[in-house]
This record gives structure tokens, sequence and C-alpha cells, in this order.
């Protein structure tokens, strides 16, 4: 009998992102990858920009993290579907686990699916869910030398938010550093300066999103 060896599970993982892509597109929906250290403001953006979509994009979010419900609870609040994934010791969501969160959702009625990744600059970086979209996000506490220091979550991103930009004032930020090191990685995707406090750039980052859910189901 022939044995069968999955080569890597790297390549696994690509075979089920590629099919989560597949029925995502199938289903019209554009997905969105958020990447960020944890704390940075990602399920804060999410509870601003879903409102701000709505009514004319409706949204979904699967949301890992390590344990509790807790990101999950908040974005229940805006009457939408919300899957939590719980990764236990894992450092960042995988494709199989999107598929199993897919089958939890209602697809039919969603335009937008917005997956939060686990907290962490580092592994979610490497690991395709069937996105079609990433989002990367450096929010001003973190420091201005991560692109730098982390550019493998930098370089793939199709959009840049640097959040908390509320914050300029008091933190010793260069958001010029920022750019620089952008320059250097990733030349192909925008950088906004955003505050989900404020509301600073909000628009822009929804008006991106609108775009690129006209983009795939216009193929
Ligand atoms: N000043 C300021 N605080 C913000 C902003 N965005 C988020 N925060 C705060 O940052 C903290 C963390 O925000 P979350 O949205 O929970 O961060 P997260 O990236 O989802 O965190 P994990 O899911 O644990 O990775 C909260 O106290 C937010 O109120 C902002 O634009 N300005
Ligand atoms: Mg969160």
């Amino acid at each position: 009998m022939k044995i069968k060896v999955v080569e890597s599970v790297m390549k696994a993982n690509d075979a089920v992102a590629a099919a989560n892509r597949q029925r995502l597109e199938a289903a019209g929906l554009l997905a969105v990858n958020i990447l960020s250290a944890p704390g940075s403001g990602k399920t804060t953006l999410l509870e601003k920009v879903i409102l701000r979509l709505s009514p004319k994009l409706r949204s979904a979010v699967l949301v890992g993290d390590l344990q509790t419900t807790r990101d999950a609870d908040r974005l229940g609040h805006l009457g939408i579907q919300v899957v939590q994934i719980n990764t236990g010791a894992g450092c960042h969501l995988t494709a199989t686990q999107v598929a199993q969160g897919l089958e939890c959702l209602d697809l039919a009625g969603v335009d937008v699916l917005f997956i939060e990744n686990v907290g962490n600059m580092v592994c979610p970086a490497a690991v395709d869910l069937g996105e079609h979209v990433r989002v990367a996000m450096l929010s001003l506490p973190e420091g201005d030398d991560k692109v730098a220091k982390y550019p493998t979550l930098f370089q793939p991103a199709d959009i840049i938010l640097l959040n908390k930009i509320d914050l300029a004032e008091v933190l010793d930020f260069d958001p010029a550093r920022v750019r620089q090191d952008l320059a250097r990685i990733n030349t192909r995707a925008p950088l906004l300066e955003v505050s989900t406090r404020t509301g600073q750039g909000l628009e822009a980052f929804c008006q991106w999103v609108s775009e690129r859910r006209a983009s795939v189901t216009n193929g």
C-alpha cells in the first residue's frame, strides 16, 4: 500500500486556505485578516468600523484568542454574527480553524468577513487563512522602530494602520521613521494614521474596505 505523506504542515494549511478563499468568493464575500500585537486596537477598530460600514456592507467576524470570549462578547453587541476561536496555546489562527468557524456562520447576507487574528507580531504573518486582504496594525505605544524589527508582519500587508494617533503628543513616536522603514519593505500598501478613539482615518479605512469588496465581487 502506498503511504501518503503530507509534505509539510504549511502546505496542508495552504490547501485549506485556498478552499476557504474559493468558498468565500462563491458567497460574494471579502475576507479581511487583521494582524497586530496584543492590545494595539483590533477589536476596537472592528467595533467602530462595522457600525460605519452598516447598512451598506454587512459584516461578520471570526476572532482568535488563546482564551476567553471577551472580544466576541464585545463584538456581539453590534448584532452581527461573531465566532470566537480559542487557540489554547496557539499563537495564530490556522486555515482549518477558519474553515470550522465558517461552518458556524450563515454567509448569506454577509458582505465582509473580518478575521481578528491572535495578537502577535510574528506567527500570524506566516499563515494564509484564505483571506483576500491583510491589514497590519501598529499602535503608537509599541514604538516607531517596530516596522524595521518585525518586517514579516508589514511586508505582505495590503494596508497599514498606525493606530492611537491621538496619543502622538504624549508619546515620543516619529511617524516619519515608520514611513522610512516601510519604504524599504513595502511601497505597495497605503499607510493610514487612525484613531479608533477620535475617529480619525476611519472613514478612509471604510472606503478602502468598500473598494476592495467591490473588486472581489466584480472579479
Ligand atoms: N488612546 C487610544 N486607545 C485606543 C485606541 N484604540 C484602542 N485603544 C485602547 O487600546 C486597548 C486595547 O484595545 P483592543 O481593541 O482590545 O486591542 P486588541 O488589538 O483587540 O487586543 P487583543 O485582542 O488582546 O490582541 C483598549 O483599552 C482600547 O480602548 C485609540 O485609537 N486610541
Ligand atoms: Mg481583540
